[in-house]
This record gives C-alpha cells, sequence and structure tokens, in this order.
C-alpha cells in the first residue's frame, strides 16, 4: 500500500544516499551501544544490572529495526535513468516498523529508570503497569495515525495523533515527578546526571511528535525533502531517547553503586555516601 510518505515522492540520488546514509548510522550506533551496554555491565552493582539488560534489549530491538528499515528502503527503490531520479519498483517502503518496534523500547525505557530510583516496593508494579501501558497505548494511536499521513495528514494523522498524546502527557507527568523526587535523594553527582536525564527525555521524547507532524506541513510535508527531515528527526530523537539516555541512567546506577560501597574502576569510594537501601 502507498500510504506512507516516502511511496509518493521520487528521490534525487543525494537525498537517497542520504536517507540511506542516516539509517545506516541510526542502526550502527545502536549496534555500538548494544556492545557498550554488554561491556559496561559490570560498572554497576548486581542490583542495578537489570538496568544494562534493558539497555542491551533496546539496543538489539532498534539496529534490527533500522537495519530492515534500510534495507526494506533499497528494496522499494529503483534508479530510473531515464529520470536520474530513484522512484518506487514493485514493493513499497512500510514506516510503520518503526511504531512496531516502539511497542518494545517505549515500556522498556519508561520502566528503566526505576532501578535508580527509590520506589516502594509495594508501588512498583502499578507504575510498571501505567507507565508501561500508557507508553504503549500511544504507540498504538500513534501507528493507527500514520496510516493517514498522505491520504489524510490534516484530518486522522491529526486526530490520532491527538489522542496519542493524551497519554503521552500521562505518562511524562509520572516520569517527571518520579524523577523530580530523585533530585532530593540521589548523591549529589547523581542528582545533576539526573536533572540532565530529564531535561534530554523532555528535548528527545518530544522531537518524535516534531517528526509525526512533518506530513501536515503543506507541500515541503508531502516532498521528498519531508520524508529526508523526517528520517533525520527520528534518527536524532532515537540515538537521544536510547543510547544517551541509557549511558546517562548507567551513570545514575555506578555513582549509586559506589556510594553503596560497590567498587568500580576508575570511581573513588564516595567519602559521604548519603544513599539509602530503597
Ligand atoms: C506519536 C503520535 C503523535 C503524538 C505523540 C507521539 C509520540 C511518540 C513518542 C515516541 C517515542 C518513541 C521512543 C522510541 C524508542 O524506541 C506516536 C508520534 C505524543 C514520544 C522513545
Amino acid at each position: 500500500m502507498l500510504w506512507n510518505l516516502e511511496n509518493i515522492v521520487e528521490f534525487t540520488p543525494a537525498q537517497f544516499d542520504l536517507m540511506s546514509t542516516v539509517l545506516t548510522i541510526g542502526y550502527a550506533a545502536h549496534f555500538a551501544g548494544l556492545a557498550y551496554f554488554i561491556l559496561a555491565r559490570k560498572n554497576v552493582a548486581p542490583r542495578y544490572r537489570s538496568m544494562t539488560t534493558m539497555s542491551v534489549v533496546v539496543m538489539l530491538s532498534a539496529a534490527l529495526l533500522l537495519l530492515r528499515l534500510d534495507i526494506s528502503l533499497g528494496q522499494a527503490f529503483d534508479f530510473d535513468a531515464a529520470s536520474g531520479m530513484y522512484v518506487l519498483g514493485d514493493s513499497t517502503y512500510n514506516h510503520g516498523y518503526r511504531y512496531l518496534n516502539w511497542l518494545i523500547d517505549v515500556p522498556l525505557l519508561l520502566t528503566q529508570s526505576f532501578f535508580v530510583l527509590n520506589i516502594a516496593k509495594k508501588d512498583l508494579f502499578g507504575y510498571r503497569l501505567k507507565l508501561g501501558g500508557a507508553g504503549a497505548l500511544m504507540v498504538i494511536l500513534g501507528y493507527i495515525g500514520q496510516f493517514y499521513e498522505v491520504v489524510d495528514p490534516l484530518g486522522a494523522l491529526l486526530i490520532w495523533g491527538i489522542a496519542a498524546t493524551i497519554p503521552f502527557i500521562y505518562f511524562t507527568a509520572i516520569f517527571w515527578r518520579l524523577t523530580g523526587d530523585s533530585l532530593g535523594y540521589l548523591p549529589a553527582e547523581a542528582a545533576a546526571t539526573m536533572k540532565n536525564i530529564r531535561y534530554l527525555f523532555m528535548f528527545s521524547w518530544n522531537l518524535y511528535i516534531v517528526a509525526y507532524v512533518v506530513p501536515m506541513l503543506g507541500d515541503f510535508g508531502q516532498s521528498a525533502e519531508g520524508a529526508v527531515t523526517r528520517t533525520y528527526l527520528f534518527t536524532i530523537a532515537d540515538v537521544l531517547s536510547k543510547i544517551i539516555y541509557g549511558i546517562l541512567l548507567g551513570k545514575v546506577a555506578t555513582i549509586r553503586s559506589v556510594a553503596e560501597g560497590y567498587p568500580v574502576d576508575g570511581y573513588e569510594p564516595a567519602v559521604e555516601a548519603d544513599v539509602t537501601a530503597s
């Protein structure tokens, strides 16, 4: 079907190369992240290792998805010597795969932070359910919406997008409160990192919305430039919201591990450990 923006445009060789290069940088970065998180596992005390495991799963699923998208792009388009453009061949490019990947990664990314927060045991399951459930609902609503990005960008695409924003605001508010509380009890260095994590979260997760809105932007939104721009935005958002976010959460876990007396290479044992067990 021709519901995705990429399938209704023709790319110049430069644009096509850009699309492919950006997708390649995306999966290469996630494969690199995969190696990093596997190797960095030892830098956190055992109680934080499930968090690193979640980063490993996120990296692998994202890397494979982006690789799949790049292959799909190559298969869908043929170079047309007559016009000098890349045009759609017998198959189509399925951008919806992205959302199916988010279905795995969004609940993982949201609940991953719980490992470095002090949340009462009795509340943990409830928060997992709320954040994981709202995250999955947002993705499903957005997935339905993206089928309309060509046929009805200012109608159905917009409406499903607004619907997806409701669970988004809901889980963002909870995430903001829980991480905000942590600034009061984390060791100073970890709290400073957590502050950055909160801003990074706000910036990178909102970037997905900007990318979703691209097809609504008139002629530009429905052009090859629009498709290339959107690929850029999604890739930047992916690297920030998964790789950099995971590295910073790992840093918080390392600082907490050291403060709790767990030896980590390159880190001085904390003099004033102001950490209480959760
Ligand atoms: C959609 C639809 C429009 C409204 C909103 C959206 C938000 C998407 C987000 C996606 C985050 C994805 C991540 C993926 C990691 O693999 C669905 C675009 C609010 C926030 C973090």
